[in-house]
């Protein structure tokens, strides 16, 4: 049988070069997004290569995401990768001058969303054992602080927490599971975090040279074709353009 994946949030950057990695191999996919018009024209490219399901969906919605993973045709019973990408920062104000409805956003996607597929897809992804995995898309911004990164970082430092605490539960299963923490990354991410800002968006990666999506889609592709003996627990990646810089204080 094929391997199969399902990959949240493929209708850019991470999620569908990832998408055009895992289809260039030959897997199966199962792939999801809230743009319907660029999901079902990635589905329509990719299922030249292979069997494509596109699954328009908001991972925040609980009961949509239940129908749709109870309702996945039988030959996805069993499944062998997860790739939970959907995520979003929103804005770089400090916390004191946020919006908390922004606040609530990253938590319902970056966190609940991905606790839904992953609940939701476990027994497909056991189902399959030896071989099959998880790969979760955290960020350096769970690991390590910086002004303006407070929910953001923290819903990834939940998603860290969660994948080591998910590989103790599924210890005997045979299923993987990978915390993957990449740095500054060039994709709509960074659109999308400020607000649509094109010259924002286009000075922070000036004069640099970020992480592009197909580095991550070969990055994701190694770990899920690891032996299957070997699990990477956490993969932080950061481009060599970029560091971590000094302790800051407030001086009067
Ligand atoms: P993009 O903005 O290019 O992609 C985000 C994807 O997530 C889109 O496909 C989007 O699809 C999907 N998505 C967002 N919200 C939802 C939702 N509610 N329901 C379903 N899908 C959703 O950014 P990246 O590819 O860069 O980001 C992917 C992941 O990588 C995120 O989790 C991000 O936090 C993480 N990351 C990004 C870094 C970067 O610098 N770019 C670095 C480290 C981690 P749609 O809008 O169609 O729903
Ligand atoms: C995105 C990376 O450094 O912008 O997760 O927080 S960073």
């Amino acid at each position: 049988m094929q391997p199969s994946i399902f990959i949240t949030g493929a209708t850019s950057g991470f999620g569908e070069a990832c998408a055009r990695r895992f289809a260039e191999a030959g897997w199966s996919l199962i792939i999801t997004g809230r743009r319907e018009e660029r999901l079902l024209a990635l589905a329509d490219q990719l299922s030249a290569q292979t069997e494509v399901l596109p699954l328009v969906l908001d991972v925040r919605d609980r009961a949509a995401m239940e129908s749709a993973i109870t309702g996945l045709p039988e030959r996805f019973s069993q499944l062998t990768g997860l790739i939970n990408n959907a995520g979003l920062a929103l804005g770089t104000d400090s916390a004191q001058h946020c919006e908390l409805e922004q606040w609530e956003t990253m938590v319902d996607t970056n966190i609940k969303g991905l606790l839904y597929s992953t609940r939701l897809l476990l027994p497909r992804l056991i189902a399959q054992g030896a071989g099959a995995g998880i790969v979760n898309v955290g960020s350096i911004a769970g690991n390590w602080p910086y002004p303006g990164s407070h929910v953001y970082g923290a819903s990834k430092a939940f998603v860290r927490q969660f994948s080591l605490n998910l590989r103790c539960d599924l210890l005997g299963t045979g299923v993987r599971v990978t915390n993957l923490e990449p740095g500054l990354s060039e994709s709509e991410f960074s659109l999308v975090r400020f607000g649509g800002d094109q010259a924002r968006y286009d000075a922070i990666y000036q004069d640099t040279q970020a992480i592009q999506p197909k580095d991550i889609a070969e990055t994701v592709f190694w770990i899920l074709n690891q032996p299957k003996h070997l699990n990477i627990n956490a993969l932080e990646l950061m481009p060599v353009s970029q560091a971590w810089s000094n302790f800051a204080v407030h001086r009067q």
